[in-house]
């Protein structure tokens, strides 16, 4: 369960959050349309709060109400606001940001043209999405008989809340079988993402995650392309098969809520020595070092609180 805190902010107004309530007739709880981010603030060595990449978060919420045609009746200046008052309020050194767009009561039926668009804020403690071990030590994956969306039919760069059946059904399925997280493939059987992380694999000193298009192209993800850049490391974003990530050396997961969890296992084979291998701890360490403000060569990816 979430741990309460004091405040949630809903549709301009900061309220007690047993306050942040809902009518049934919520149009997002009946078909699914609305979209949402997901945002880390984390605890700078210095003893200060930043929120990392808190633009570019921003930014991908409104594309994705933009892709979806819902429009937000705050601008992003105001939402991104709201980010850091909330954890002023709240008291929280370090939290997970959870902005939801989402249309209200009134209208049923498909066409949600006249539905009021609500928008809310909420702050959370979020420790290790994957377990503290799986950071440590790695995960272990299982690929999902659910395929991943494909773009003819849903609108993968949006993070709609109704994409994320998809990932419930993988995830359960994954987690009933025994194992940590599962990874999806795409209608043509390329290894597009796991249920809330994009996919890294390393052979051969070269690293390879799936090209932005038909997937939801990570922050996180972004982030360590550019680290692994950055400490010379080569990178391709390009398709990959099921048997080229069995036979990865190493493996990683990126996302908000995962930061970068090492895969030690795919399907019962395992990865590298089944540890986290040197460059997955290079990228992990260097990016926990970029999110604690230890690296000043990435301070613009802060947003100070
Ligand atoms: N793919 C999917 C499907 C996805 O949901 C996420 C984030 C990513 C890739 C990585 O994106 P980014 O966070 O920008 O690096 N998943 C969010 C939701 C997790 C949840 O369980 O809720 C997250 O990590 O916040």
């Amino acid at each position: 369960m979430v741990e309460k805190a004091k405040w949630i902010w809903l549709d301009g107004n900061f309220i007690p959050w047993d306050e942040a309530r809902v009518h049934v007739l919520t149009h997002t709880l009946h078909y699914g349309l609305g979209v949402f981010e997901g945002i880390r603030a984390y605890e700078t060595a210095d003893g200060r709060t930043a929120i990392f990449r808190l633009s570019e978060h921003i930014r991908r919420l409104f594309d994705s109400a933009h892709i979806m045609q819902i429009a937000i009746p705050f601008s992003r200046n105001e939402l991104e606001g709201v980010c850091m008052e909330i954890l002023r309020l709240n008291g929280q050194k370090e939290a997970y940001l959870r902005p939801l767009v989402f249309l209200g009561a009134g209208v049923m039926g498909l066409n949600p043209a006249d539905s009021p668009v609500r928008v809310a804020i909420i702050s959370w403690l979020w420790g290790a999405y994957l377990g503290e071990e799986g950071l440590q030590r790695g995960v272990r994956l299982k690929t999902s008989a659910f395929t991943r969306h494909h773009v003819r039919v849903m609108m993968t760069m949006s993070k709609t809340v109704g994409n994320y059946v998809n990932s419930i059904l993988a995830k359960r399925e994954a987690i009933q079988a025994g194992y940590d997280e599962a990874v999806l493939l795409d209608n043509e059987g390329y290894v597009s993402e796991a249920s809330g992380e994009n996919v890294f694999i390393v052979r051969d000193g070269v690293l390879k995650t799936h090209p932005s298009t038909g997937i939801l192209p990570g922050i996180t993800r972004d982030s360590i392309l550019t680290l692994a850049s950055d400490l010379g490391l080569r990178s391709k974003e390009e398709r990959f098969t099921l048997d080229e990530l069995y036979l990865a050396d190493e493996a990683f997961l990126t996302g908000t809520a995962a930061e970068v969890t090492p895969v030690r296992e795919v399907d019962n084979r395992t990865i590298g020595l089944g540890r986290p291998g040197p460059i997955t701890q290079k990228l992990q360490s260097a990016f926990f070092a970029v999110v604690k403000g230890q690296d000043p060569r990435y301070q613009k990816w802060l947003a100070y609180v």
